[in-house]
């Protein structure tokens, strides 16, 4: 396939609710989206970076910058025969994963449409519907939180993840097990904790979490590994996994029993897909994390939830529960037993609503191989 146009468009959409981490809030949302054409097809990608960069280093401005200089540039025009080869078409741009995700994840879309093939079983994958579960944001009192739960927990959501930083942890975690002793539950810091709460830690242990979402600094996978050899319940990375390297790393130091795949943390679909196979081959299960998509970087993670190794539910959930208006039709939903239809048409499977995106963009830019 020959990458004729690739645009870079930023839209903003505004989430219904503000969502609260350990690292800050949310609320309105500049997401990037990447149309790239290639032989008359066209294919969407989402860039999952924040605004501010404390989630990872990279923000929506970073990616549009990484984008426009370098990634578009060293595409544009050429000839590949699969979307597997855009890595190595961009070796030369360190880091700035989740802005080299939204291009590629756009060219497997373009690839999956070329075959007449869903995208998920382009990627490898056999589920046909995907399990979900949700992720919460930090509340104000415990008793608000309870109340989010039942309400997620009677749409069908299967496992419920809560956002914790310290002070807003332990009552928290118990007001919600108490009411709810048998349903799977999880806890996620955003790098809240340091080594020396390893004892406070342990406090959680009396809640039979399924996992701790990375507890410790973003970027340590050997204080990981220190803290999984003093705990009993499970520890996931997140953010510490940014390459399938870092997944075998921290797999065989110890440092997790669980791995988070989120596509643009690792720089799109065929890292993903190798972070899976070495989890997999290690028997360690993985699940798709979310990072407040748009349908279209929600589509895509609903394709790589589908690979057989993704045993545990995701933070893949209905467009809905962001959004006022999606920009795909149909949009995301969920069924009453937690689960997602994964669409059986070729590439995303969601039609892109042009003329919602048009209204939402405050800006682009257009590469064009025979100008
Ligand atoms: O750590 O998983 C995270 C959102 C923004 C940044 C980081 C994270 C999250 C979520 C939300 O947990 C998941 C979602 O519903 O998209
Ligand atoms: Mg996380």
């Amino acid at each position: 396939m020959k990458i004729e146009t690739i645009t870079l468009r930023e839209i903003h959409m505004r989430l219904k609710a503000p969502f609260e981490t350990s690292f800050g809030v949310m609320r309105d949302r500049r997401i990037l989206l990447v149309e790239v054409i290639a032989d008359g097809v066209s294919g969407w990608g989402e860039v999952t970076a924040g605004e501010t960069p404390s989630y990872n280093a990279e923000t929506t401005d970073t990616a549009w910058h990484i984008i426009s200089d370098f990634v578009a540039p060293s595409l544009i025009g050429k000839t590949l025969a699969a979307a597997s080869e855009v890595p190595g078409l961009m070796d030369c741009i360190r880091g700035h994963q989740m802005a080299k995700a939204g291009v590629e994840n756009a060219i497997w879309d373009v690839e999956a449409q070329q075959k007449s093939l869903p995208l998920s079983k382009l990627l490898g994958g056999m589920l046909e519907q995907i399990s979900c579960g949700v992720s919460l944001g930090i509340r104000d009192t415990p008793c608000s939180l309870v109340q989010k739960v039942e309400e997620e927990l009677l749409s069908g959501y299967q496992r419920i993840k809560l956002k914790i930083k310290p002070g807003k942890d332990i009552e928290f975690v118990r007001a919600v097990r108490s009411n709810f002793p048998e349903i799977r539950l999880s806890v996620d810091a955003n790098s809240a904790y340091r080594p020396e709460d390893a004892d406070y830690l342990k406090n959680l242990e009396a809640f039979n979490l399924l996992m701790i979402e990375q507890p410790l600094y973003w970027d340590d996978i050997h204080a990981h590994a220190k803290l999984q050899r003093s705990l009993c319940t499970a520890i996931c990375l997140d953010e510490c996994i940014s390459n399938s390297r870092h997944a075998l790393t921290a797999i065989e130091l110890g440092a997790c029993r669980i791995v988070n795949v989120k596509l643009g943390r690792v720089g799109g679909h065929t890292e993903a897909v190798q972070v899976h196979d070495i989890c997999r081959a290690r028997s360690v299960p993985v699940w798709s994390g979310g990072m407040l998509e748009s349908g279209v970087g929600r589509a895509h993670n609903i394709a790589m939830s589908t690979l057989p190794g993704f045993t545990l539910p995701g933070d893949v959930s209905a467009s809905r529960r962001y959004w006022d208006e999606d920009i795909i039709e149909p949009e995301v939903e969920v069924t009453r037993q937690g689960t997602i239809q994964v669409p059986q048409t070729p590439g995303l499977g969601y039609q892109v609503r042009r003329e919602a995106i048009n209204r939402l963009t405050v800006r682009s830019n257009h590469w064009n191989a025979n100008r």
